[in-house]
């Protein structure tokens, strides 16, 4: 499977690459994450090829669809060693990578493999969540999806997080002293602040940013009544204009040099949720490499 109805490009002459990793195992409660990339590709496949806004068709910088990416059975440590050792040569040679999953804990590979290439204080991480995924361990690993931003946090890597609803008191403590690494900008404010007419919710959340940003993009960041296909729904949550919204600004204002989308857990019968997914990385190359 791939991405978009189109002919794929060379993996060779590709500027996007994409991974998709279907990888569910450290899931606590929504099940079939594992089961999103193939649902996002299929979903992509009913996507126009041009954009409007753009007046661009952004599929011609070359997009290649690698094969899925199974889980190594033996864990998590060992499943997110594969992905490094898949995502290493494609950014290593300055491909944009789109990592698609999957649970979130997958994004802990191609960020470590930036911060071993250019060095954990040369960019940011763009966090779009309703989690804070800030937890030391979870269910007794430390590599959860509920674990992967304090792992990311660990490495250096400083995190601006956006659209948060949902904190444990572990999570809520370590953040309040986290400072410069690691901004929190919760959905509520967004959401007032855009309600009162006020759009310069945005600007702050860009002075955080490096001129260097790295995008992952938890689909549970979204309203469930847009966005019910996911492991962990919260209420309260973005729509889908704030989001693009932001992706444009970031993209105009900062160089996005990779990103994911993670956490689709498709519902059967309710292709909604997987076209919305893969509408939202569609803009995501578009605008990262327009
Ligand atoms: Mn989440």
């Amino acid at each position: 499977m791939q991405f978009l109805d189109v002919k794929a490009a060379p993996l060779a002459s590709a500027r996007v690459v994409i991974l998709p990793v279907c990888y569910g195992g450290t899931l606590s409660y929504g099940v079939g994450a594992h089961r999103g990339p193939e649902a996002l590709l299929h979903a992509s496949g009913y996507l126009e090829l041009f954009d409007e806004t753009l007046q661009s068709e952004p599929y011609a910088v070359g997009i290649h669809t690698l094969p899925f990416l199974e889980p190594d059975q033996s864990g998590p440590e060992a499943t997110l060693a594969k992905i490094r050792q898949s995502v290493r040569p494609h950014l290593a040679s300055g491909a944009f990578v789109a990592t698609i999953g999957g649970e979130h804990s997958v994004s802990w590979a191609p960020v470590v493999e930036l911060a071993d290439l250019h060095g954990p204080e040369s960019f940011s991480i763009l966090h779009l969540d309703a989690h804070t995924d800030a937890r030391d361990t979870f269910q007794g690993t430390r590599w959860s999806h509920a674990c992967v931003m304090r792992r990311i946090s660990e490495l250096g890597v400083p995190i601006v997080s956006v659209g948060v609803r949902s904190f444990c008191r572990e999570e809520w403590n370590h953040l309040k002293g986290a400072g410069e690494s690691w901004s929190i900008f919760p959905a509520e404010e967004i959401i007032r602040a855009v309600r009162r007419g006020d759009d310069h919710w945005i600007d702050p959340v860009i002075s955080r940013l490096r001129g260097t940003v790295y995008i992952t993009l938890d689909l549970d960041v979204l309203d469930p009544s847009i966005m019910p296909a996911t492991g962990t729904p919260e209420p309260g949550g973005l729509d889908y204009l704030m989001v693009l919204d932001l992706i444009r600004r970031v993209a105009a204002e900062r160089r996005i040099i990779a990103c994911d989308v993670m956490e689709l857990a498709p519902i059967p019968g309710q292709a909604a949720s997987d076209v919305l997914a893969a509408k939202l990385l569609y803009k995501l190359i578009a605008h990262a490499e327009s």
